[in-house]
């Protein structure tokens, strides 16, 4: 099995086999215009990170466990991760209309997703010592479907919170606020898992709030994880955790900085 791609035009998920020339080929020019266009080089609509999601499938032969027996499935079953991943994209996207068009602030800077790749969903279902299997990543998996919201400031991350809990359909399994009680090595974000509705079924979807700020760190802390062999491992782990303390400290202070200026404090 090659790499599949899914490509949402307008409502409607597609899965593409192997390769977009092949796609183009079995769905018709006319139809699909846009990924005919991405094929021909028309550069009819560019394709965005919000409609395209890879799912690389190559490694799945040497997997742990009986994914490889049920690749059918699996494809299917991360078809629907895809799919409540653009549920979400499509209620922020109104979300953010409605408060512009009402002249209010939108809290959000950048939104960003993906689904877990097979290799990652077999790593961490083995690891925790579960049946690698899809009717077992569906149980024991929240995070499959991941959706990332970036704001400017701490108090936007608690306003983007009380959005998602006001969503329609929308209802919160659990939240974990590493703002308040950040974890010792530093890491600071607010995660919730979520239950949104997907045509007939529920689906989980693990959203992760942070700042700029919090990302930025996370990011460069991110790669230090999965480095394999890192010399001074410990000492570079420390250092990340000061510039932890010091980011939350520029933040506090921004963010008081940019209550004065809305005129929420005194100068
Ligand atoms: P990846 O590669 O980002 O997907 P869960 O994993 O949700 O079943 P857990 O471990 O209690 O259970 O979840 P937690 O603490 O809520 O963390 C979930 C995700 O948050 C992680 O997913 C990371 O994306 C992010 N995260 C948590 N802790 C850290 C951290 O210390 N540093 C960074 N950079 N990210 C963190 P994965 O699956 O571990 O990784």
């Amino acid at each position: 099995m090659g790499v599949t791609v899914f490509i949402f035009l307008d409502k409607d998920l597609i899965f593409v086999h192997d390769s977009f020339i092949d796609f183009a080929g079995d769905v018709g020019y006319n139809k699909y215009k846009y990924i005919s266009g991405v094929r021909m080089n028309h550069n009819i609509e560019p394709i965005t990170e919000e409609n395209v999601f890879v799912l690389d499938f190559t490694g799945l032969g040497s997997l742990p466990g009986d994914f490889s027996e049920e690749a059918q499935l699996l494809q299917e079953t991360l078809g629907v991760y895809a799919q409540a991943i653009r549920v979400m994209h499509d209620k922020l996207g109104a979300l953010k209309h409605e408060l512009v068009t009402s002249n209010l602030r939108c809290p959000i800077e950048a939104v960003k997703s993906r689904v877990k790749t097979p290799e990652s969903i077999a790593g961490k279902l083995a690891g925790r010592g579960f049946e690698v299997s899809v009717r077992s990543m569906v149980r024991n998996l929240d995070d499959i479907a991941g959706v990332r919201i970036i704001c400017p400031y701490i108090d936007d991350v608690y306003q983007m919170v009380a959005h998602l809990q006001e969503m329609d359909g929308v209802q919160v399994l659990s939240r974990k606020d590493y703002i308040r009680s950040p974890k010792p090595n530093g890491y600071r974000s607010y995660h919730l898992i979520l239950e949104i509705p997907v045509e007939d079924n529920t689906v989980k979807v693990e959203v992760q709030l942070r700042t700029i700020a919090m990302d930025y760190w996370a990011s460069v802390e991110h790669e230090l994880k999965y480095k394999k062999s890192i010399i001074n491992g410990a000492q570079i782990s420390e250092e990340l955790r000061i510039c932890a303390e010091e980011l939350r400290k520029t933040e506090e202070t921004m963010q008081q900085i940019r209550r004065k200026i809305s005129g929420m404090l005194p100068a």
